[in-house]
């Protein structure tokens, strides 16, 4: 590896620091900025690194502009105008945490501590400023608790429900896959550094297939793209499994020592024929059986799951289904055979010294985050009410459903509003109070990842702009203005990093804060990627030690929400009795409803969620709120490319800019995710008109499970 002093400089006051994409993308690059005369001019991927290889994406290339973008915060500000419209006057620090911790204090005095609610998600994705920055801070004050259950919660309760919080398959190891189902990911978008690998299978004559409404980037460099109906690949995973077993293409030997309720599942597959499966999917079902063969034949096979898998009615048991087929085939035995979802579970975080779930009070209201619309304009009759809203690491106005509901009531005058942010968000626009950030170049931080295997360090590579502050910093001075005393919350940043990790596990063997400032990551003291098969002999981290067919999570308890989206309460749903064999749950959303088009969103090329969504840069690349037809929709609506339509049912509409292509499946409608009220012609986006409904696991979300009109105006 290159050590930092042998990296060429033009001149003596240029220097390069080694940092780490904040972003909340599997990839979780290590960037290295060029930094001159203390003004960082630069930013690219390490090129030692083995999954960056050099390259940044399209979202951050550009990084530095974001840290010196004209419209940075540099203040903390208090409003002036109207909420939303963006007025605001400049206040100093300490009048902002003044005013803040009078208000908090007297809506706990008056309404109690629960009508405080914060609102955070993966702005940054750094152990220290991420997910559970501020979580101490309110679990101490008593605030209602913020389900945080946007991402991957269903498909890694299903996940953990069937064969345990396991990495699975280590990425590196695609490029010994001799077949690839990429199933619900635009990877060329949203998860780039692993293509090559994919693309490396390839060449060893992988065959590569991706399953998807949308042929997309991904889809293009596909072998076989296999278009689907929306929320339906539940139907296809079970066919799957009826031709596999029917034909005999079954592992028997593996099935035997190393999975449960197999008997069962054989039964419970049986009337999930192909011909029924077709009338599901839309996938005829020739193709359904040319599929399971040929993911059951190839040695071995591989399924990379993306997190759209998740977002619909039947989200759960999809991803329970799809986790089964590894094992019936015996994927798993050898290099490169298995299920790819989240690697995260590889890294020993050490969640609870950053939540600090002990200071919660038992008993403290939970309201999941996706539901803030309805919980703020009353509709949810919460008692007591949401009267103070703490948001930070995220821009709830723009990726939450519902958003007129969120407009409205974030527009409450009784409703007291802080945001932290880089910029004047949405969101941010409808606060009280402005408190300006600092960006990933600005702050130290340390970081997981859920797409690779590395550890990575992120040393800030310039001084804060303007008076902007960490939100770790951020936290200690909320947390020390009302008198908080634990020690938690005088930590400094180098006192939380020594706790980030459990660092006597084995996977961080060799690793220490020394040697991350020397090499800035490191690859997890786990087998090599040419090596590692972690279930070839089974070993699965569920109860059995086994992939479970029949769950005994779900015969125990049903529905449940993994710790990491509940600040460290595994919370089990009284009640919610799940089928423990897997099973087919349709679409919510049916054309019944008169809304005869199905929705859905995906991310943005360009954006990283609404991140960047106000750059000049990526919003060159990624336009303005689009729409995409299939030809014979736009046909039968007189709708052409280019002319804007309006897109509604009865939760609200967005207008949007057509693209009429015979790249989306007939019937589906998509707007990517990402694009700001601010600048859409109608000051509304597409969660305008997505459902705040959960699926049938973990509370995930249901963005896929829209149904819409479109029409010319
Ligand atoms: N460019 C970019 N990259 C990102 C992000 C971003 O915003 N922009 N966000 C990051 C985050 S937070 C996440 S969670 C990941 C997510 O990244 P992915 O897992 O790739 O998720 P999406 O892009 O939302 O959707 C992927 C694909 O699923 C398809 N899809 C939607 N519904 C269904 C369905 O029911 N069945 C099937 N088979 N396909 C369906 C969509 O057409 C889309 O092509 O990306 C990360 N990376
Ligand atoms: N329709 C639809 N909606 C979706 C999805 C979808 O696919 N379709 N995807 C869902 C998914 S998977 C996800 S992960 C969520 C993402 O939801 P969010 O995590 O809320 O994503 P962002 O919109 O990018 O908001 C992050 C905000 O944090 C800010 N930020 C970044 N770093 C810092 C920092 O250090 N300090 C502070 N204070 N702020 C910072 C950023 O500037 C940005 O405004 O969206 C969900 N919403
Ligand atoms: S957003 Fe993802 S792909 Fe882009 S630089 Fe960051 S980690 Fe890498
Ligand atoms: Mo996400």
């Amino acid at each position: 590896m290159t050590a930092i002093d042998d990296i060429p400089v033009t001149d003596v006051s240029t220097t390069t620091v080694r940092a780490a994409c904040p972003h909340d993308c599997p990839d979780t690059c290590a960037m290295l900025v060029t930094v001159t005369d203390g003004k960082a001019t630069g930013v690219r991927g390490d090129p030692d690194h083995p999954f960056t290889r050099g390259g940044l994406c399209v979202k951050v290339n550009n990084y530095q502009d974001k840290v010196y973008h004209p419209d940075r915060l540099l203040h903390p500000l208090r409003r002036t105008g109207p909420k939303g419209s963006g007025r605001f006057e400049e206040i100093t620090w300490d009048e902002a945490l003044d005013e803040i911790t009078t208000r908090f204090r007297a809506t706990i005095a008056e309404n109690g501590p629960e009508s405080i609610m914060p609102v955070s998600y993966l702005g940054t994705q750094g152990i220290l400023n991420g997910l559970n920055v501020g979580d101490p801070f309110f679990n101490k004050l008593g605030a209602t608790i913020s389900e945080r259950t946007y991402c991957d919660s269903g498909a890694c309760t299903a996940y953990t429900m069937t064969i345990g919080a396991t990495a699975g398959v280590d990425p590196e190891s695609l490029v010994h896959s001799r077949y690839i189902i990429i199933w619900a990911c635009n990877m060329v978008s949203t998860n780039l550094h692993l293509w090559p690998f994919v693309a490396e299978a390839q060449r060893r004559g992988a065959k590569v297939v991706v399953i998807d409404p949308m042929r997309h980037r991904t889809a293009k460099r596909a072998d076989w793209h296999i278009p689907i109906r929306p929320g339906t690949d539940g139907a296809l995973a079970l066919a799957m499994m009826h031709v596999i077993i029917n034909e005999g293409l079954t592992d028997e030997a593996y099935i035997r020592d190393h999975t449960v309720g197999y008997a069962e599942l054989v039964e419970r597959v049986q009337e999930h024929t192909p011909e029924w499966a077709a009338e599901q999917t839309g996938i005829p079902a020739e193709d359904i059986r040319t599929l399971a063969r040929e993911y059951a034949t190839s040695e071995p096979s591989m399924i990379r799951i993306g997190v759209a898998i998740e977002r619909h009615a039947g989200g759960g048991q999809t991803v329970r289904s799809i986790a089964c087929l590894p094992a019936l085939v015996g994927a798993w035995r050898k290099v490169g055979g298995g299920l790819l979802q989240l690697p995260l579970w590889a890294f020993p975080v050490n969640w609870g010294a950053h939540m600090h779930p002990e200071l919660q009070t038992p008993g403290t209201r939970v309201v999941n985050q996706y539901l803030l619309g309805r919980a703020l304009n009353g509709e949810m009759e919460l008692d007591p009410p949401i009267n103070a809203l703490m948001v930070y690491n995220s821009n709830p106005l723009v990726v939450c459903p519902e958003q007129d509901k969120m407009a409205a009531g974030l527009a409450r005058e009784d409703l007291f509003t802080v945001v932290s942010d880089h910029v004047l968000t949405d969101t941010a626009r409808y606060a009280d109070i402005v408190l300006p950030a600092t960006t990933q170049l600005e702050h130290h931080d340390i970081m997981f990842s859920w797409g690779h295997f590395y550890v990575t360090l992120n040393t800030p590579a310039v001084e804060p702009m303007g008076e902007a502050i960490s939100n770790t910093e951020l936290f200690r001075r909320l947390a020390a203005r009302m008198g908080f005393t634990e020690p938690c919350f005088t930590r400094t940043d180098e006192d939380m990093m020594a706790e980030a990790f459990d660092w006597d596990a084995p996977a961080m063997a060799g690793i220490t804060m020394e040697s991350l400032r020397e090499t800035g990551w490191a690859r997890l003291n786990l087998p090599s990627p040419d090596e590692y098969a972690p279930h070839a002999e089974g070993n699965f981290p569920t109860p059995s030690g086994k992939t479970e067919f029949r769950s005994s999570i779900a015969e125990a308890a049903g529905n449940f929400v993994v710790p990491l989206f509940r600040q460290g309460c595994e919370e089990f749903q009284p009640g919610g009795v799940v089928d423990p064999l897997p099973h087919y749950i349709p679409p919510r959303e049916t054309a019944d409803s008169g809304y005869r088009l199905n929705l859905i969103s995906p991310k943005s090329h360009a954006y990283v969620n609404s991140s960047a969504g106000d750059q000049d840069k990526q919003k060159r690349v990624q336009g303005e709120q689009s729409v995409i037809m299939h030809p014979q929709d736009a046909e039968e609506r007189g709708v052409v490319t280019g002319q804007y339509v309006r897109v509604f049912n009865d939760r609200g509409q967005y207008l949007a800019l057509v693209e009429v292509s015979d790249e989306i499946a007939p019937g589906v409608v998509l707007s990517p995710m990402g694009a700001w009220r601010k600048n859409a012609k109608d000051q509304a986006t597409v969660n305008a008109v997505n459902p705040f409904a959960f699926a049938d696991l973990g509370n995930a979300p249901t963005f896929s499970d829209t149904r819409v009109e479109v029409e010319a105006v």
